[in-house]
């Protein structure tokens, strides 16, 4: 059986193959879904619509991470996820809060929030293990060198899977020195942040020795640049965002077989057949044989 976190709420604590958890940003620049969102009402109805199409739990965020993007200001980024964090727990949607910042998630764990993820690991603000100890929720610790604004000038590794490896543990040492359950942290690899095409394939490649330090993974791949690159047409144009769905299938159902604990997708459906695929092919059938 994948680790898992504890802490989890009683309908997907029990899962036994990997989740999929469906994204949903409410920013006017994240790169695939920017904009879409930004009244309560659309987000909390897309939030739906994600959990009817099989999510098992919806990652709420406020504040884009795009390469280049700039800062939102802590109450504007409340004012954004905390009415759709409250309007899906209302109608019965397990949500994580995508924050870097302890202020947010506690709030959005008053809302009802169930995880905190951190793309920063707890670097953006040294206030967020202790927060997260209190909290007592499963707390995602993603591997990030830097803000949006100079990540790419972050990219450099000597052995990008060994040095990630390392920083994330060195991460999830210090949240468990500061109070946070080792058995509640999850690690994420952080593709595309402070990485460039090249880093995200060889930490793919490299993915079971992150699986192997024993702790639930998550992954973020969903439609992102390296995706577009690979699929680029014969004038080298990257294949659109909205076009990278079956690659991002294709990266869930490969991770569920290397025992990845949860997917992060724009498109639930999708990656909820290929983990159901994969998981029937490691075992060999499903539960109705
Ligand atoms: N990627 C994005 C945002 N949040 N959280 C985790 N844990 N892992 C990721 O890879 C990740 C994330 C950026 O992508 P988006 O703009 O599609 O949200």
């Amino acid at each position: 059986m994948n680790p898992r976190p504890v802490g989890l709420p009683a309908g997907i604590a029990g899962l036994d193959r990997t989740l999929v958890i469906g994204v949903l940003n409410v920013t006017p620049d994240s790169f695939s879904d920017g904009g879409r969102y930004l009244s309560p009402d659309a987000a909390v109805a897309h939030g739906i619509s994600l959990w009817d199409d099989g999510a098992d739990m919806i990652d709420v965020g406020g504040e884009s991470t795009r390469p280049g993007a700039t800062r939102v200001p802590v109450d504007e980024e409340c004012d954004r996820v905390l009415p759709v964090v409250a309007g899906l727990v209302a109608a019965g949607v397990p949500v994580s809060i995508d924050t870097m910042r302890p202020h947010t998630a506690a709030q959005a764990v008053a809302a009802g929030a169930c995880m905190v993820n951190d793309v920063s690991g707890g670097l953006a603000d040294a206030d967020m293990y202790a927060q997260v100890a209190s909290l007592g929720v499963p707390y995602v610790a993603m591997h990030w060198r830097g803000h949006s604004d100079r990540m790419n000038d972050l990219a450099t590794y000597d052995d990008v899977v060994a040095d990630v490896m390392s920083e994330l543990m060195q991460r999830v040492d210090t949240a468990v020195a500061a109070g946070v359950a080792r058995e509640a942290i999850v690690i994420d690899p952080g593709l595309g942040f402070a990485k460039d095409s090249h880093h995200n394939w060889l930490l793919l490649q490299g993915l079971d020795r992150l699986v192997g330090l024993g702790l639930p993974v998550l992954l973020g791949a969903s439609r992102k640049r390296f995706l577009g690159a690979l699929l680029a047409d014969g004038a080298d144009e990257p294949r659109p965002t909205d076009q990278r769905d079956a690659a991002t299938d294709a990266v869930s159902a490969i991770a569920a077989t290397l025992g990845v604990w949860a997917v992060r997708v724009h498109d639930v459906r999708g990656s909820k057949d290929a983990v159901r695929v994969a998981s029937a092919w490691t075992r060999g059938g499903d539960e109705r044989g």
